[in-house]
């Protein structure tokens, strides 16, 4: 027996049956046991060193080309109700999922080893915190588990304290696309992964636990799981307030919670501390507030576009103690990937020698995986059990038109509204139309473990009497003039938009109030050294009317597509909106304190 929890050893002995194991290794997370297995997966080539001198403790790891992503389409909330789960989700019936998972189980890990590994989502002595127990067939899985959790004899003890775990079952399988499925039983609080060795797919505490299985539990529990970051701004005071954000990808996460302020700010006091860049589970404390801890314990980062311009605190983070997946190396084997600004790829990162003919060196979804206590900007209120207090939260999208800069919700049901609207604009990088609009409702659209209507109704309910809720902002650092630049600088010169942000929340900021919500007027934000040209500026923070009043309509089909379950108060919410678009003259209200 390796656990005092009997419901856990029968699990552990009835997958080994199932699944055929040779041997059962239970993770403690020691360092002795991480050594053994680095050494081993560098012996069999599931690792490979990279150049001991410039990066110290790091290693490489070549996935299945056919392996390298979340697979949406495969990924499954199996509910008894087909309508608990929503038109956000892909659905299967829980017993017909079972059924077919188990088949592809039955014999999976034959002449494999089985590891048993309990972790901690959140710090390990955190009320907020969760735990659960992955099983998996992949020993890169498990190193990639103790960066990413809390993991092995701590976890352990919690489980066995609280009796209770979300249950986890990967294997890689056969690594076929066909055979590959993402269940999720919330009702269960379980999961079953099988035929993906990618990090999205296969590290069970992260999308899977963190925030599908969590968003459930979190809805039952009266609390948030959330895509987003959480990073504390320290002003020159000495005061630090903390800010949750949620983009859908390639908006900038992980930069914005590891930005370096420019220079002026700097001197003048003002920093940056980084708690989380994915995941944020937040819950009203007695005080009314809400209190946000990162579930996580490290960063699964994409490699592509890090570099010394765009994010130098991350580009420090990873020269040390890294696994990185799918990057290429150089001639003196140093990771490499597009946009790092030095070194030369010479091998790809299937292992070929690099010809431009085969697309990017790089995959382009190619990975660090790393301890956050690693970045420099690392807070240590990332381990405090109550978590941070959040004055704000941002919802944003890339939004290349009609879109300001920066707007204050007005109340916390519009911020509602604002956040389910959420979505991006698809650009001539991608492949597909330019200019579509997607809606990823607070970026959670592949994460979402329920239907979102009723998730859009969890986050209402949170409004009552005795709570003190953070205000709600959407930005958009992506706006372009008729040139088609950028109108914003964006990076470290977004502390600006923060600092008129929490210069609402405080009451000491200016705006002017448009039927969207609270904008700021030039003189509102602090633009001093910038080449934002007036015009640029009346560009940034302007409202166009007649735009908005298309987009309102937008919003309203949108919510219509989710049917009964949509919550009225939204509804009303977008309507309000609507006619104050139509009714309101096109001049705008100065308002101090909102
Ligand atoms: C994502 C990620 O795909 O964080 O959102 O990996
Ligand atoms: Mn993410």
């Amino acid at each position: 027996m390796a656990s005092s929890l009997e419901s856990l050893n029968r699990w552990v002995e009835d997958v080994a049956r199932l699944t055929e194991a040779s041997e059962i290794h239970w993770c403690n997370g020691s360092s002795g046991e991480i050594r053994l297995l680095n050494e081993q997966m560098l012996a069999n080539g599931e690792l490979l060193a990279l150049n001991e001198q410039t990066h110290p403790g790091c290693t490489l790891h070549r996935s299945s080309p056919t392996d390298v992503a979340r697979v949406e389409h495969l990924t499954f909330i199996c509910t008894r109700n087909r309508d608990d789960a929503g038109p956000n989700n892909h659905w299967m019936d829980p017993a017909e999922a079972h059924a077919k998972l188990d088949a592809l189980f039955a014999g999976a890990m034959r002449g494999r080893t089985m590891y048993v590994v309990p972790y901690c989502m959140g710090p390990i002595d955190s009320p907020l915190s969760r735990c659960g127990v992955e099983i998996t067939d992949s020993a890169y899985v498990v190193a990639n588990m103790r960066i990413m959790t809390r993991m092995g004899a701590a976890a352990l003890s919690r489980i066995e304290r609280e009796e209770s775990f979300v249950k986890g079952l990967h294997s890689t399988g056969e690594l076929d696309p066909d055979k590959r499925f993402i269940m999720h039983f919330p009702e269960e609080l379980s999961i079953k992964s099988i035929g993906s060795g990618y990090g999205g797919n296969a590290l069970l505490g992260k999308k899977c636990h963190a925030l599908r299985i969590g968003s459930w539990q979190a809805r039952s529990e009266g609390w948030l799981a959330e895509h987003m970051l959480i990073v504390g701004i320290q002003n020159p005071q000495g005061e630090t307030r903390y800010i949750a954000a949620a983009f859908p990808s390639a908006c900038g996460k992980t930069n914005l919670a590891m930005l370096i302020p420019p220079e002026s700010y700097r001197e003048a006091g003002w920093k940056v501390w980084t708690i989380g860049d994915d995941i944020c589970w937040m819950k009203p404390g007695e005080d009314g507030q809400l209190w946000a801890i990162n579930p996580e314990a490290g960063y699964f980062g994409v490699a592509p576009g890090t570099d010394r311009k765009t994010n130098p605190n991350a580009l420090k983070m990873i020269q040390h103690d890294t696994i990185y997946t799918n990057v290429a190396v150089t001639a003196d084997n140093q990771p490499w990937w597009e946009g790092l600004s030095e070194g030369q790829p010479v091998t790809d990162w299937q292992g070929r020698t690099y010809n431009p003919a085969n697309g990017p060196a790089a995959h382009p979804n190619s990975r660090f995986t790393v301890a956050a206590q690693q970045c420099p900007s690392w807070s240590p209120q990332a381990e405090a059990a109550q978590g941070v207090p959040i004055s704000a939260i941002i919802f944003g999208g890339r939004r290349p038109s009609l879109v300001p800069l920066v707007f204050e919700a007005r109340d916390w049901a519009h911020g509602v509204l604002v956040g389910a609207a959420m979505g991006s604009e698809t650009t001539a990088a991608a492949t597909g139309a330019v200019g579509v609009l997607r809606r990823d409702s607070m970026a959670m659209k592949p994460f979402c473990g329920y239907n979102f209507a009723d998730y859009f109704n969890h986050w209402l309910s949170f409004d009552k009497p005795g709570a003190k809720l953070p205000k709600i902002f959407h930005v958009n650092w992506f706006r372009k003039g008729a040139d088609g630049k950028f109108l914003w600088p964006g990076f470290g010169d977004n502390i600006r938009v923060l600092e008129w942000i929490l210069g609402r929340c405080a009451g000491t900021a200016g705006a002017e109030e448009t039927p969207v919500g609270f904008v700021p007027g030039a003189e509102d934000l602090n633009l001093k050294g910038l080449a934002v040209t007036a015009a640029a500026g009346r560009d940034l923070l302007g409202i166009d009317r007649q735009g908005w009043q298309v987009e309102l309509a937008a919003i309203g089909e949108y919510l219509d597509s989710f049917g009964a379950r949509m919550p009225q108060r939204l509804k009303d919410e977008q309507r309000r909106i609507a006619e104050a678009l139509a009714s309101v003259p096109a001049k705008t209200v100065r308002a101090a304190n909102g």
